[in-house]
């Protein structure tokens, strides 16, 4: 019997202590946990163009201030090369918070805040000096209010240059020599508009798939800066191209909303800082990179046609003013106002 009772007792103090143990080892753990919880935040930022890309850089240069302005305790992960997916379901993905953040053109995102076709109307900016003028200030700040409205926040502005037609049949010297060719646009309305106004036929397509669709003829060409045409080796398979500088169209690194509401208003600090910093550093580095892609597609061999003047294409291209002017009259005349 003794034995018996001392057995009980040395069991239940074993199983008193081992659940004092684990519980307190456990209320630890999970102390720990929530704080690293707390603190750790990992977040995804997708780029359709490949690792070593201007932009792709530039992305890399935001993704290490905001880890080293938070200590390391927010993290940003880029995926180049569009892993994540193109960019028009990317900014789908973004916009439910499936995806935290995404480097993209406005031009997909205008299907979403039709705002935005107003910042990418052909020939509106005299110039890139002009554009960041109208992007860095209150119209800019303006913009980015309104993306809330579709659950995006924007972060900064990129430059991409100005866009060329580019084809693999023959030397486009004014609008009327596009007529009848399959131009690839981005999946926009806009672009569209453009093509078409122009005299050639607007097929929309995801920039992935773009290479081998010229490869196999399903289109006889496509537009694009000069960084992207080199990068893409669009230049391989398409060597016409003609400098037409058909318009500018403003980048964008944007977040989901959903994933800025759950941040404190110092960490929301931290990154949109960061974004601003990387986008100054991102404008620097294209100057750069734009006028060396263009050098070296001359040694690669690709037939540049020189546009002494673009006007036959400015006027062929007013009849958008018309279209997208209306709603945005005030928009386009602040911004073509801007000095
Ligand atoms: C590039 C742009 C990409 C993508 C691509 C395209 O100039 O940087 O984000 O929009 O054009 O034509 O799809």
């Amino acid at each position: 019997m003794k034995l018996k009772k001392l057995i009980t007792i040395i069991m239940s103090l074993a199983l008193i202590s081992s659940f004092l143990g684990c519980s307190s080892k456990s209320t630890n753990n999970s102390t720990s946990n929530s704080n690293q919880e707390q603190k750790q935040i990992v977040l995804r930022l997708s780029d359709t163009h490949p690792d070593g890309f201007v932009t792709v850089r530039a992305d890399k240069e935001f993704a290490r201030l905001v880890e080293e302005n938070s200590n390391g305790r927010i993290k940003v992960e880029v995926y180049p090369g569009g892993q994540l997916g193109d960019e028009k379901s990317v900014i789908e993905q973004v916009q439910f918070g499936a995806i935290d953040l995404v480097r993209t053109s406005i031009s997909p995102l205008a299907e979403f805040d039709k705002e935005l076709s107003a910042l990418m109307l052909p020939y509106l900016y005299r110039d890139t000096e002009h554009m960041f003028r109208v992007l860095d200030g209150a119209i800019g700040e303006k913009i980015f209010k309104n993306l809330e409205n579709y659950k995006f926040e924007g972060l900064c502005w990129f430059d991409a240059g100005s866009r060329n037609f580019y084809n693999t049949k023959k030397e486009v010297k004014k609008p009327d020599d596009l007529k009848g060719l399959k131009i690839r646009v981005q999946e926009s309305k806009m672009m569209m508009d453009l093509v078409k106004a122009l005299g050639a036929s607007p097929t929309p397509m995801a920039y992935s798939e773009v290479y081998s669709a010229l490869q196999t003829g399903v289109i006889d060409g496509a537009e694009n800066n000069w960084a992207s045409y080199l990068s893409s080796n669009h230049f391989e398979v398409a060597k016409y191209i003609t400098t037409d500088e058909h318009t500018r169209v403003p980048e964008v690194i944007i977040m989901s909303k959903i994933t800025w509401d759950k941040l404190s208003a110092d960490d929301q600090k931290i990154i949109k800082d960061a974004a601003v910093k990387a986008g100054l550093y991102q404008r620097q580095e294209w100057q750069k990179d734009e006028e060396a892609a263009k050098n070296q597609l001359k040694d690669k061999g690709v037939k540049i046609t020189t546009l002494e003047s673009n006007s036959e294409f400015q006027d062929k291209v007013k009849v958008l003013y018309d279209e997208y002017g209306k709603e945005y009259k005030d928009l386009i005349n602040e911004i073509i106002n801007t000095k």
